[in-house]
């Protein structure tokens, strides 16, 4: 099988991190998705990576179903808990670190614009999204040792990827290093990682 990815998108990375726990073996093609037309469309319609071709061409999209299909795959390195409640307060940290992300993506698309071409208002709004989203995910971490429960799950892969991404790219100079410490201290222990110190987010 084979991943559609970039070594800058955050998504992707996710996909990558669980690869790399599960160890489970994947090509990975670097594309680019920014042109309208691009190689990503004739797999997923959308034409956003991540996007996962399977050997029989089926392609599955998005990074949370992929996460899904990859921890099911093999028995190993379980990230997402089989019971309930604990499954569903996983996959609630990744949906608000993905939230994040989204919301960060959006400033980011925003600011590559032609100057008057950008609203500020917009951009306003995406801001206020990631700071609440941040203050959220730095309140609900505090100082435990793991995002959820006793171990190390895809919520952490989510959040990881979240700052990561944040740190990358500083979208309207957001600096999350500065006030959330917690999170960065968080974010330190992941990058010890071989799979986080691996896909670091590069241009
Ligand atoms: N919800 C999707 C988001 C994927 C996404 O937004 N990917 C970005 C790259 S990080 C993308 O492909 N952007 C291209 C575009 O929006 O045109 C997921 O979790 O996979």
């Amino acid at each position: 099988m084979k991943l559609l990815s970039a070594p800058a998108s955050p998504f992707a990375r996710k996909v990558r991190i669980v690869l790399a726990e599960k160890r489970i073996d994947c090509d990975i093609e670097t594309v680019d998705v920014q042109p309208q037309e691009n190689p990503v469309n004739a797999h997923n319609p959308l034409g956003k990576i991540p996007t996962l071709v399977l050997d029989d061409g089926t392609a599955i999209y998005d990074s949370r179903v992929i996460v899904e299909f990859l921890d099911n795959m093999t028995a190993n390195n379980r990230l997402i808990p089989k019971d309930n409640r604990e499954r569903i307060a996983v996959r609630r940290w990744e949906a608000l670190a993905d939230g994040v992300l989204d919301a960060g993506l959006l400033i980011r698309y925003e600011s590559l614009r032609p100057a008057g071409e950008q609203s500020a208002a917009w951009i306003a709004k995406q801001t206020s999204r990631v700071r609440r989203g941040l203050a959220q995910l730095q309140s609900d971490l505090g100082a435990q040792p793991w995002c959820q429960g006793e171990r190390y799950t895809l919520a952490d892969v989510a959040l990881g990827c979240c700052l990561g991404w944040i740190g990358f790219r500083k979208p309207a100079g957001i600096d999350w290093r500065a006030g959330y410490e917690d999170l960065a201290k968080h974010y330190d222990k992941l990058m010890e990682r071989p799979a986080f110190a691996d896909t670091v987010p590069a241009a």
